[in-house]
């Protein structure tokens, strides 16, 4: 079965094909088709993993995977959440976003800097699927005080993994893919595209 994943994010792409590989899925970027971004206007990320679906399979006229995700820190109130790719701004990378992130928690103390990462992953048969399957990851931690490790990508350094004592950036892509937001959304989707 051919599928387009619907990201430009190499981190995540990175993750979802070492997730998929050897299950008869062949997941194509959608950078192969030159599909442009689409625009991530929802409110939550549900609405935006919908509109980047949607948005690569009228593209390609392939069935569509597509992720929406980030943290959500508690002494953020919840923030930076559907925004975590452009928490410092347009444009910003990876490293703006977590010194962003360290400078809003720098008077912020242990027992306060709870997160989560949280994956909406979306598939769609068509564009004009009207049922499309919804699944969802949730992985708790918390916001270190300094960046550690150099293992997978965004914010990954700065989240610590108490089930395993160091950072997400830390554990081997094996590792992280097993206990992840991203691992477990998909572990379901794939239970529902079988069922
Ligand atoms: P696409 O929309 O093209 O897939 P994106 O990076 O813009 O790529 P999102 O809008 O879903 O995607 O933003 C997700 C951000 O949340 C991502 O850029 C990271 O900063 C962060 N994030 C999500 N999953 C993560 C993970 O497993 N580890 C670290 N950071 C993560």
């Amino acid at each position: 079965k051919r599928v387009v994943l619907a990201s430009g994010n190499p981190g995540k792409v990175r993750e979802i094909n070492a997730l998929l590989e050897g299950l008869g899925i062949e997941v194509l970027p959608q950078s192969e088709f030159g599909v442009p971004e689409a625009d991530e206007t929802g409110l939550t990320f549900v609405e935006n993993a919908l509109l980047k679906a949607r948005n690569a399979a009228e593209h390609t006229g392939l069935p569509a995977i597509a992720d929406d995700s980030g943290i959500e820190v508690d002494a953020l109130n919840g923030a930076p959440g559907i925004y975590s790719a452009r928490y410092a701004g347009p444009g910003a990378s990876d490293a703006d976003n977590c010194d962003k992130l360290l400078a809003a928690l720098q008077d912020t103390p242990e027992h306060q800097r709870g997160a989560r990462f949280q994956c909406l992953l979306v598939y769609l048969r068509h564009a004009a699927d009207p049922t499309p399957l919804i699944c969802q990851g949730t992985w708790e931690g918390r916001i270190l005080h300094a960046p550690q490790g150099e293992n997978g990508f965004g914010y990954d350094p700065l989240f610590y993994v108490p089930t395993h004592d160091c950072s997400a950036a830390e554990l081997a892509p094996a590792e992280k893919n097993a206990i992840s937001h991203r691992g477990q959304a998909l572990r379901r989707l794939l239970e529902a595209l079988r069922a």
